[in-house]
């Protein structure tokens, strides 16, 4: 079938019975020890959550559906409309992969990219007035999250359920309906949080019904070259290398598995039963901690003052002196370190590859050349400091300073990028947790001198 909703419910009842048979067979299997360390540590190394469709190996990264980045790059379907022959897959393939575990063709990736075309081509009218009246010095991500969580006046799933007249076993079609009409109104959302930060409110761009999400936030951030308002006078070559640098950036930031915060927040407040847009507007909020999504502005903002600090970006000596100095003022290195990563992030890799790709564009800016000069000095340095467990960069380092390099210059809007990405991968498992039918999460905790006990 074209429809994915059609290919996920063919899919639903074998995987249900799968899980019903673990937990009746074995549901007494240990999966491993919890320590006072993993306690009081973030929860570190505490195998305790299910997640359907991404896993993340602390060396090889992270697996979409046991897929490599590579691996969805030679397989997931791109857009036919695109000449390039370095274009990126459609992130509704991705999307498609997340949902199913199977390579969409490429109708129905563009089935896919039709139907959120025709869901997303309009917000509802209160969330439209609403994002209008707010002020517009307030942070992007809050402007998201309000907006996502006002979309849940539409939500079907909790109009629903408020009514009564929906079995336990039907959840996960409601669910799956605001996931898609969700997903769908990100550009547009995004789109107005851009404009009234960059342009008075000013519309920059069109929404085009028959062209692929990822080209519709390009559009509606006015950074295509035809039909919008392309006020950074990008060349047609700069505006499609952008539509494809915002494919791959959307297709890699979908998910990384479930413990993160952003998707560990999502899972656990849908568990409540509180619909997909209340959840998801809850994962923005954690995505927008300094610690997680927001690094990606705060590696921006470091580039930059550090280039304004340097004589030359190729400048190793004075690059390790400056980046000294700020572990010394007890600052982290922002875009460096992970909490289950060991290497070099490939998602970090992969936005590198698009730079190498297009020599032309790139060897001239100095904030990218520093960018790819410090993920091989940042390291040494971290390493030499002796705290951080992962020295390496992560996929925060490089994707808002190529952002800004077109000419996106308004760096708190950079994690609203993230936000539109990482809804697939956790609402794809809201769809899940709700057609496997998952409890509501309650994880015990322990008090001080419970822990104390544990000691003797
Ligand atoms: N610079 C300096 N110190 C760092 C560091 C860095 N980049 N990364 C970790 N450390 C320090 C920690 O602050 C901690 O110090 P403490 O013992 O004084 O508290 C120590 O090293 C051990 O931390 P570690 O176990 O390696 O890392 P955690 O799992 O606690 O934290 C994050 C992981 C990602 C939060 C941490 O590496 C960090 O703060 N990095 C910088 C911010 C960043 O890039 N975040 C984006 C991460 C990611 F890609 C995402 O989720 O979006």
């Amino acid at each position: 079938s074209l429809e994915l909703k059609t290919v996920l419910k063919e899919l639903i009842p074998q995987r249900k019975q799968e899980i019903l048979e673990l937990k009746k067979n074995y549901g007494d299997v240990k999966v491993g020890d919890i320590t006072i360390g993993s306690v009081i540590g973030g929860m570190r190394g505490n195998n305790s959550m299910f997640w359907q469709s991404t896993s993340l190996d602390p060396y090889e990264g992270i697996r979409f559906q046991g897929k490599t980045i590579q691996d969805c790059q030679r397989l997931l379907p791109k857009d036919p409309k695109d000449p390039d022959e370095k274009r990126n897959f459609l992130p509704e393939g991705m999307f498609w992969l997340l949902v199913t575990g199977q390579i969409a063709t490429q109708e129905q990736a563009s089935h896919l990219s039709r139907e959120l075309g025709i869901r997303g081509r309009k917000l509802p009218d209160d969330t439209e007035k609403l994002m209008s009246t707010l002020p517009s010095d307030i942070h992007p991500m809050t402007q998201l999250a309000i907006g996502l969580a006002s979309m849940n006046q539409t939500s079907k799933f909790a109009k629903k359920y408020e009514r009564g007249d929906i079995g336990k076993n039907e959840y996960w079609e409601y669910a799956f309906d605001d996931v898609l009409n969700l997903i769908a109104a990100l550009p547009q959302l995004s789109g107005k949080i851009y404009s009234k930060i960059a342009a008075k409110g000013k519309p920059l761009g069109q929404f085009k019904e028959d062209r692929d999400w990822s080209y519709n936030i390009c559009s509606l951030l006015g950074m295509t070259s035809e039909d919008s308002c392309n006020r950074q006078n990008l060349t047609a070559k700069q505006s499609g290398d952008f539509v494809n640098l915002m494919r791959l950036y959307t297709g890699i930031h979908v998910d990384h598995e479930g413990g993160n915060v952003s998707a560990h927040t999502t899972h656990l407040v849908g568990s409540a039963l509180s619909d997909p847009y209340l959840s998801y507007s809850s994962g923005i909020m954690g995505l927008a901690g300094p610690l997680h999504g927001l690094a990606a502005q705060e590696v921006v903002r470091f580039l930059i003052e550090m280039n304004s600090c340097i004589t030359s970006p190729q400048n190793e000596i004075e690059i390790k002196k400056y980046l000294w100095k700020l572990l010394e003022s007890k600052r982290v290195v922002p875009g460096y370190g992970h909490a289950v990563l060991r290497k070099t992030d490939p998602r970090f890799v992969a936005m590198l590859d698009f730079v190498k790709a297009r020599p032309e564009e790139f060897s001239q800016d100095e904030n990218v050349i520093l960018m790819e000069k410090l993920s091989k000095i940042a390291p040494k340095v971290l390493k030499e400091h002796g705290k951080c467990k992962n020295p390496y960069p992560n996929v925060d380092s490089a994707s808002g300073i190529l952002f800004y390099h077109y000419g996106i210059k308004e760096l708190l809007f950079f994690t609203v990028i993230f936000g539109c990405s990482r809804s697939m991968g956790p609402l794809t498992q809201l769809v899940w947790d709700r057609a496997l039918g998952l409890p509501i999460e309650r994880p015990k905790s322990l008090d001080f001198n419970s822990l104390r006990s544990l000691c003797r």
